[in-house]
């Protein structure tokens, strides 16, 4: 389903054996080599999320290799499975062949929220790149509000994403203000999601060299 014009919904799109193998490849990375962690804002705040990086390591607002943030060393590579994983989901959102083989993620952002998370109305404008955002959610079901381009503020959609959900952002919704308002606690599966709480994976084209 379109849900604002290049931003399409498609829910279920991941089996509960791939949303089991993402788990336990999140888990490893959550450990290192540079751990997940509540990223630090720049203004002296924490977010309520806690973030993992692969590929290129975020941090507000620019994402570079090394976390000298958190411990200075290298995220781990962006793994070339992860590449094939994006480039599916670009052909399952927008049925076009060309632009799914073009699509090259070469970072992915992973997000955990705990029953208590918020992800407060931002755009995502770091990337050097217009290329889309795919995003995969896992366990806890959570309110995804996707905006306009021009204010944090209404006009918005407010989608209900959940386990296996499939989002990609692309087009005029690439620069869209977006967020996570609510996370509907316990709605997850334990036997595939994580025990508790809502993962996020979005994959994205930083532009950057390599
Ligand atoms: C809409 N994550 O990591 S993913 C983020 O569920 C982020 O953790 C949310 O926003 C989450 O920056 C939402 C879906 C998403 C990602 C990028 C977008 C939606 C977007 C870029 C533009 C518009
Ligand atoms: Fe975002």
């Amino acid at each position: 389903r379109e849900i604002a014009p290049g931003a399409w919904h498609v829910p279920d799109w991941l089996t509960p054996a791939q949303q089991r193998e993402l788990v336990t490849a999140c888990r490893a990375w959550a450990m290192g080599p540079v751990p997940i962690r509540h990223t630090r804002l720049p203004r002296g705040g924490v977010m309520s999320v806690q973030t993992v990086c692969v590929g290129w390591h975020w941090q507000p607002y620019r994402y570079t290799r090394t976390a000298d943030d958190v411990n200075g060393r290298r995220v781990a590579e962006f793994p070339d499975w992860m590449v094939r994983l994006g480039r599916r989901a670009v052909l399952a959102a927008y049925g076009d062949e060309a632009s799914a083989q073009e699509y090259t993620p070469d970072t992915a952002l992973i997000n955990f929220y705990d029953g208590r998370a918020r992800m407060g109305m931002h755009q995502d404008k770091d990337e050097r790149s217009s290329a889309p955002v795919v995003s995969l959610s896992i366990g806890d079901t959570c309110v995804f509000r996707v905006g306009n381009t021009e204010t944090r503020t209404r006009p918005y959609t407010d989608v209900e994403l959940s386990s296996g959900d499939l989002f990609v952002l692309g087009g005029p919704s690439r620069f869209a203000y977006h967020g996570v308002p609510k996370v509907l606690e316990g709605t997850g599966d334990p036997d595939i999601g994580p025990a508790s709480g809502r993962l996020n994976i979005t994959m994205r084209v930083t532009g950057l060299e390599r």
